[in-house]
């Protein structure tokens, strides 16, 4: 019983020991450019914050980077929310921001699968060894003809939506309990049982919040745009 409490004792010493050792050892992503001290700081800033665009669609758009006190170092992008159905693409992996003028970073979306559509709040980190930027932006795949909204975990997804005059929308009921589409002005009012589909198509232009009475916290946005 003895020798277990010694042997015991030496194993948590030993992986004590270890520990240190890897918490001293520097790791590597840190390393890169660590005898660079940054100075200063940088600026981003998105040419805009709605990117709109019909699925299938490519778009491209740009962000502003500028140094401040001296800020010379790279500056890496990432998009902290799932796009699903979107390739994502910058132009470069590191944009090498100095105080000799702007850079611009660029982005394009391309939301090649079906899942696409809908209003997409994003949030994207810009960073360096030091500094950190996060900002938001909204990517809004526009639908067309035909588009589908499902109904789960009592949420309408996509919960925003923007599609083209003349769009059929379908809502799909997921969810094992009954949910309804209902406009607040009776434009439209469909009881939704489990494991239905119910459409309507949306002639006018304008926007069209909708909500469930039975939930009504859910709730949902349609904005229809004119078809060109
Ligand atoms: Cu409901």
């Amino acid at each position: 019983m003895r020798n277990y409490i010694i042997i015991g004792v030496a194993v948590l010493a030993a992986i004590g020991i270890g520990y240190l050792f890897i918490s001293n050892g520097e790791n590597p992503e840190s390393n890169i450019n660590s005898e660079v001290v940054e100075k200063g700081f940088f600026n981003v800033e998105p040419e805009q914050e709605v990117v709109q665009t019909m699925f299938g669609e490519k778009v491209e758009t740009r962000f502003l980077l500028s140094s401040e006190l001296g800020f010379e170092s790279d500056v890496k992008f990432s998009i902290k929310t799932p796009l699903i159905g979107i390739k994502v693409d910058f132009d470069n992996s590191a944009y090498f921001v100095s105080k000799d003028g702007e850079k611009v970073a660029t982005v394009t979306f391309d939301p090649m699968e079906e899942m696409a559509v809908g209003q997409h709040n994003m949030t994207i980190v810009a960073k360096s060894q030091n500094t950190v930027r996060t900002f938001f932006m909204i990517l809004d795949v526009v639908g067309m003809d035909e588009v589908q909204i499902d109904i789960e975990n009592y949420n309408f997804e996509p919960h925003g939506l923007t599609i083209v005059q003349g769009t059929k929308v379908t809502w799909y009921n997921k969810d094992d309990v009954i949910h309804s589409v209902t406009a607040p002005d009776n434009l439209f009012d469909i009881d939704m049982q489990r494991q239905d589909y119910a459409s309507f198509v949306f002639d006018e232009v304008g926007t069209f919040p909708y909500f469930c009475k039975p939930h009504p916290y859910m709730t949902g946005t349609i904005t229809v745009i004119p078809r060109v």
